[in-house]
């Protein structure tokens, strides 16, 4: 799946129209969980792709994937697996692009597994851990929009957005036992 919606620009001419970050995951069942990095990314407005590249069960492509990543013009790349999460660290290996790892909650042993095989890299590859499940996959797009920010202004402001918006919603409802006030219904004068 390729995204283009709201396209960023780099200097407020010249619109992207390659995706700049690549989303990765293990299996389809990831989908699951990194649907919440590709939702997140969209609603910055940061052009990305999905793809199922195993580590385990398709070696090449994944190599593949990882070398020739920056050359097509992604920027940042964004792997998440679960269990013997190979995928994260051997994506690292083969590029020097920024890779953030997104620990996918396994049946087994809850993301435990997941987590430590992406955390654990020897010293000289990096990998980005993010936390285990929907909250890694959203903090993943949110941290791939701090990086992709510091050359693109348009994704810096995206960002910078959505964190204040955060911020109102918290300090709008400062007390728990009074629900919100109901949104008003499109249309709708009261
Ligand atoms: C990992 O194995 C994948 O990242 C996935 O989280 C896990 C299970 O994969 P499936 O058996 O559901 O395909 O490689």
């Amino acid at each position: 799946m390729k995204t283009k919606s709201k396209r960023p620009t780099t200097d407020g001419r010249a619109a992207i129209t390659h995706p700049l970050v690549g989303i990765i995951m293990g299996s389809g069942s990831d989908w699951d969980t990194m649907k919440f990095t590709s939702q997140t990314l969209k609603a910055l407005g940061v052009p990305h792709e999905t793809r199922v590249v195993s580590a385990h069960r398709t070696p090449d492509l994944l190599f593949q994937y990882a070398s020739h990543a920056e050359k097509r013009g992604i920027e940042v790349i964004i792997a998440g697996a679960g269990g013997a999460a190979h995928l994260p660290g051997m994506t690292a290996s083969k590029t020097v692009l920024p890779v953030l790892g997104v620990p996918v909650e396994s049946k087994t042993l809850k993301g435990l597994d997941s987590l430590l095989s992406i955390a654990q890299m020897p010293s000289g590859v990096p990998v980005g851990t993010l936390a285990i499940g929907k909250s890694g996959a959203v903090n993943a797009a949110l941290l791939a929009a701090a990086i992709l920010g510091a050359k693109h202004p348009a994704i810096r402001e995206a960002f910078r957005k959505v964190r204040a918006e955060q911020t109102g919603r918290v300090l709008a409802n400062p007390d728990p036992s009074v629900a919100p006030p109901l949104a008003k219904k499109k249309g709708k004068r009261a």
